[in-house]
Order: structure tokens, then sequence, then C-alpha cells
């Protein structure tokens, strides 16, 4: 009887908790004057037939721990049958050189961290391919801490609106790409796992007539990160020096 009663309080007391740590997606994209709803989690799933949105299904606003699973790469789901990065059925259209504005959930002020963003070139159909544990991803965007210790998530994050703005590099090839952008915070990441990753992609047609594409460096997730990696263990709170942004160097060709 005890037991159960503990039992109880225990289960009450971190849906509580979950309440209060309530984390963040992607819930808007915008392209020019054009808005993206993202994939919304606590209200697509109950509508019949669901919304199509051009951001992957995720299962919540919280994170990924276990950097060695498919969730780390869209925050999909490896378990329950689904395979992570199920396709969206829609994509944006955006030229090349363009900007992509992310309208994130507020974000908590406790996760700080830094915000990256990364490519993969769909060989066919967006709306159909997953890219596995394929190397296809390079890094088009990083902001971490300022030399003055501004963390992008959340003091710039928040300080603009919860708009994180990236650019199209405009010399990109034109093609099907799923953007992976992502937050990882740092609150928990004095040891590994504690880092969370808060990845979402997003399903975007590039038009324009440029021919740069990395010839080499891509990388896979999962894979990329690992409890070694630069910047995946580090104490946030007590660290003073510069923080190091995992991943690899950010691919400048098609700009
Ligand atoms: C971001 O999305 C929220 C929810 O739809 C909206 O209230 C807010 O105005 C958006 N922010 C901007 C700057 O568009
Ligand atoms: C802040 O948001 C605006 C659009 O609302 C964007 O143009 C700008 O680049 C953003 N700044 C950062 C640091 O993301
Ligand atoms: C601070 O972080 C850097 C980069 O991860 C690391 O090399 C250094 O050892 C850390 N310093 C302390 C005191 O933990
Ligand atoms: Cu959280």
């Amino acid at each position: 009887m005890f037991v159960k009663l503990l039992s109880l309080t225990t289960a009450l007391a971190s849906l509580a908790f979950r309440e209060v740590s309530a984390h963040g997606y992607v819930q808007d994209v915008v392209i020019g004057s054009t808005h993206y709803t993202g994939y919304l989690p606590y209200t697509d799933p109950y509508y019949n037939p669901p919304p199509e949105r051009i951001i992957r299904k995720i299962p919540g606003n919280g994170p990924v721990t276990d950097l060695s699973l498919i969730d780390v790469q869209c925050n999909g789901y490896s378990d329950g049958g689904v395979i992570g990065s199920a396709p969206a059925p829609l994509f944006a259209t955006v030229a090349a050189g363009s900007q992509v504005n992310l309208n994130w959930t507020t974000w908590p002020d406790s996760h700080i961290g830094p915000m990256i963003t990364y490519l993969a070139q769909a060989p066919s159909d967006i709306t159909q391919w997953s890219p596995g544990n394929g190397a296809v991803w390079f890094k088009i965007a990083e902001a971490g801490k300022t030399t003055d210790g501004k963390w992008a998530a959340t003091d710039i994050l928040t300080a603009n609106d919860s708009i994180y703005t990236f650019t199209i590099p405009k010399n990109l090839k034109a093609g099907q790409y799923i953007v992976r952008h992502e937050i990882i915070a740092l609150h928990a990441a004095w040891t590994y796992p504690g880092a969370q990753v808060y990845p979402s992609c997003i399903q975007i047609q590039v038009t324009g007539s440029g021919t740069a594409f990395p010839t080499s460096g891509l990388v896979s997730f999962p894979g990329t990160y690992t409890a070694t990696t630069p910047g995946i263990v580090y104490d946030a709170y007590q660290n003073t020096s510069a923080y190091p942004i995992p991943g690899p160097a950010v691919w400048t060709g098609g700009n």
C-alpha cells in the first residue's frame, strides 16, 4: 500500500515536472512573407486528416540525450514501430541566397547552448526520403557562446523574439534539401548523457542557378555527436572559456 502510494506520488511529481519544464520546437517557418506552420506535436495528431506540414513529425517538445539513436536526426521516434525522420508531405520553396526565419516556441532561460543548422540533399523525392545512417549532412550555420558570454540560445534567441535566421548559401545548387536545425541545451551537459539535442527537420526546395555543393566532409546523424565530441560534454555554468561548437566546420563554399 505504502509502495503504491509512493509510486503514484512519483508519477504525479514527474508529470508536474514535465509541465513546468516544457522545452520547445520550431512552431513556424517564415520565408519572405510566407508562413509555414511547423509540426505541432500537441494538436496535429488529433486531427483527421492531420494537417500537412513541411516539418517532419516530432513526438513532443522534449530532447534527445542518447546521441546514438536515430532520434538525434530529426527528433523522430525510434520505437513504437516508426523509424526516425519520417518524411513530411510538403516542402517550402526558397531561392538560394535568401533568408529563412525559424520561430521557436518560448525557450526556457536555463537551457543555454548553441544553435546549429545543417543541410542534406535528397537524392529523390524529399517527401519519400529518409537519410538513415548515411553521411549526407553538411553544416551551413552555427552560433555558440559569444566572447562576452551570450549564448545563441537562450540570450540571443529570446532577445530576437524567438526568431532564428539563417541564409541558404547563395551558390548552392538547386534541389530538395532537409534543413536539420537544432538547439543543444547544455544545462546538464557536465557529463554524458547530459546534453539535450532538440532537432527539427524542415523540407525545402532550393531554386537558382548555383552549382556549389561540398565535395567532401559530409557527416551522419547519428554518428557526428558522441560523448567525446568537443562541446557535447561541457560545464556551461562553470566553464568560462570558449565553447567549442560540436560537429564539422561550416561549409562556406556556397557563399
Ligand atoms: C511566432 O509564432 C507564434 C505562434 O504562432 C506567434 O504568436 C508569434 O507572433 C510568431 N512570431 C513572429 C515574430 O512571427
Ligand atoms: C532576428 O530576426 C529577424 C527577423 O525577424 C532577422 O532578420 C534577424 O536576422 C534575426 N537575428 C538573429 C540573430 O537571428
Ligand atoms: C572548458 O571547456 C573546454 C572546451 O570543452 C575544455 O577544454 C576545458 O577543459 C574546460 N575547462 C574546465 C575547467 O573544465
Ligand atoms: Cu528542457
